[in-house]
């Protein structure tokens, strides 16, 4: 016991979190707060827990959002009262939307300084409603009888973020965020005893619940969207379906995959004759498979992973997970799925080099050979073979993530089935807080021993918009990280509105593109980040092959078109 009771509530409800298997806490500066910071940072000491610092709330928000994405163990997130609380909200969600667990863990003023002008108050409890599966307004630490104030809250707020019951309004079994607004008195804290302590209990475990036995005949497709993951593969497998797997699913991989599914869907002799879909994850890259989950003559059981239901047709029979009746699968209709998806197969690899040519002893041949393999070194990126290069430079023990510019489309429509830790933000789709989700994630695989490279994909505005993120601590770890900005000046995903084929060119520009003339290598030069500018495929393949041993910049122009 201190002479503080914030600092006694909030050492125990920190002890309590680490003892519930909460292994990463990302925290804010902040004097309301300081209780939480310094029982954290006591725990991280000891290396019951690890601590990461970010100035900036929706950036300490996201990172703690790539490390829950990561280790799928609810992450806790310290701020102070005001305007640092509202900032965690675009992460907050992000991470309902996506079924990714979140403990907020928010430092208040008491009731009685609430709604009467005192500094930094402002109203915290609900803040994040709808939006958290549980959320709780703490009472005030020394006002509880017998002490204990915040007794029993931990062990509340993982449950809740790992998808037990909890809000009326919440899916069962889907992970998500908590809020905890925790108001504090003076004095705020005191120096903990030297004996503080915890003991970090195992990581929690998601509910499980029982399958949904897919019965064999119909003709069916399995739908993996984001964070779908391996399970989607599993089940195209076990059920010998084909497989439609979004680039961000996790499970583009595997005998089933269908490649080029746009077209494919569209047609009516094969997409149009589908009669079952089971969907996995949530799928938002092609307007194909919108269509498809909004047929009412389709039976679509879709396995439930984020706060909504999926129900685009009214009548989306939700799953917790699926399983497969055994049976003598349709191997026809396998058949038809495989034999148009090798006809769409893509190859972007540059060719290879005419040996013959190059060593002919005709001096004509010679020159148009080597003139030939001068013009493949040099010819400048395009979208595909700058996404092609990252797919093919990333292997299971490396992480990719991409941002939601137009490059995660062409990656969606170009590449092939890889085995490769695929994630990114299609809760919904924001351009923001990529890089820093990125830096979680990569924080947090390299803490659980993954060996490799975390690469992030994304634009020049999705790069401009999380800046902030690119600030870290010079007493932190370092990530390995190569952050691949696709630069084309603004943001040309806009150029595809049909707007744009009738409203005035210098306001679309004005108010879609939105040219911009930062430097990002000053940038990179000022955030202390290694930056290389890259124009063609073979230097790109060199960059991404090369030993990465700290954060990295790599941007390669693009042209608009
Ligand atoms: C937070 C947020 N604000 C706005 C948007 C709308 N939006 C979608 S894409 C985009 C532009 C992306 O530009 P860039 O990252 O350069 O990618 P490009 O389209 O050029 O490939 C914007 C503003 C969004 N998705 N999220
Ligand atoms: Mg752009």
């Amino acid at each position: 016991m201190t002479s503080s009771p914030a600092a006694d509530a909030a050492a125990s409800l920190l002890a309590d979190l680490a003892g519930n298997g909460i292994r990463d806490v990302v925290i804010s500066p902040g004097s309301r707060s300081q209780a939480l910071a310094l029982a954290a940072a006591h725990l991280a000491h000891q290396g019951v827990i690890r601590v990461h610092v970010r100035i900036d709330e929706r950036v300490a928000g996201f990172t703690a959002l790539g490390i829950a994405r990561e280790t799928r163990v609810p992450t806790a997130v310290i701020c102070t009262s005001g305007t640092a609380a509202a900032n965690l909200l675009p992460a907050t969600m992000e991470a309902f939307h996506s079924g990714v667990p979140l403990l907020l863990l928010t430092a208040d003023r008491p009731p009685e300084l609430r709604g009467v002008g005192a500094n930094q108050a402002t109203i915290q409890p609900g803040l994040f409603d709808p939006f958290v599966r549980w959320q709780h307004d703490a009472p005030v630490p020394g006002t509880t009888p017998g002490g204990g104030d915040w007794d029993g809250l931990g062990v509340q707020a993982v449950a809740a973020a790992m998808g037990a019951d909890a809000a009326p309004a919440a899916i069962p079994g889907v992970a998500g965020p908590v809020h905890l607004n925790l108001p504090m008195r003076e004095p705020l804290s005191n120096a903990l005893p030297v004996e503080y302590g915890a003991s970090a209990g195992a990581a929690p475990t998601p509910e499980s619940a029982a399958p949904v036995m897919l019965e064999r005949g119909p003709r069916t497709v399995v739908i993996a969207g984001a964070d779908a993951g391996a399970a989607a593969e599993e089940l195209s497998h076990t059920g010998s379906w084909p497989l439609i797997a979004e680039i961000v699913s996790g499970a583009r991989f595997g005998r089933y995959v269908v490649h080029g599914y746009r077209e494919h869907l569209r047609d009516e002799s094969l997409g149009g004759r589908i009669e079952r879909v089971i969907v996995l994850g949530h799928p938002t890259l092609s307007r194909e498979v919108t269509a498809l989950l909004r047929r009412d003559d389709v039976d679509i059981v879709a396995v439930r992973s984020g706060g909504e239901e999926l129900n685009m047709n009214g009548r989306t029979r939700a799953a917790a997970s699926a399983s497969v009746e055994p049976g003598a699968p349709d191997r026809e209709w396998l058949g038809e799925w495989m034999r148009a998806s090798s006809g769409s197969l893509i190859d972007l690899s540059e060719s290879a080099p005419d040996h013959e040519g190059l060593h002919s002893a005709d001096p004509a041949i010679r020159r148009d050979a080597v003139r030939a393999e001068l013009d493949a070194v040099r010819r400048p990126l395009d979208r595909e073979r700058l996404v092609d290069a990252v797919w093919r430079a990333t292997w299971p023990h490396d992480r990719l993530m991409f941002g939601s510019s137009r490059l995660v489309r062409v990656a969606d429509t170009v590449l092939r089935g890889k085995k490769v830790s695929v994630h990114s933000n299609r809760g919904l789709a924001g351009i923001d807080g990529t890089v820093a989700t990125a830096t979680g994630i990569a924080i947090a695989s390299q803490a659980e021993g993954a060996a490799g490279v975390t690469r992030v994909v994304l634009g020049d505005l999705a790069f401009l918009h999380d800046v902030g993120a690119l600030l870290f601590p010079p007493d932190e770890q370092e990530p390995r990280i190569q952050v691949i900005v696709g630069n084309d000046g603004g943001g040309t995903i806009f150029d595809g509105l049909e707007v744009a084929a009738s409203a005035p060119r210098a306001d679309l520009d004005r108010v879609f593109y939105t040219p911009h003339t930062a430097q990002i290598e000053q940038l990179a030069r000022a955030y202390g980040w290694e930056y290389q500018r890259i124009t063609t495929r073979a230097a790109l393949d060199q960059a991404l092959t090369s030993p990465v041993t700290g954060r990295q910049i790599i941007e390669v122009p693009l042209p608009r078109g």
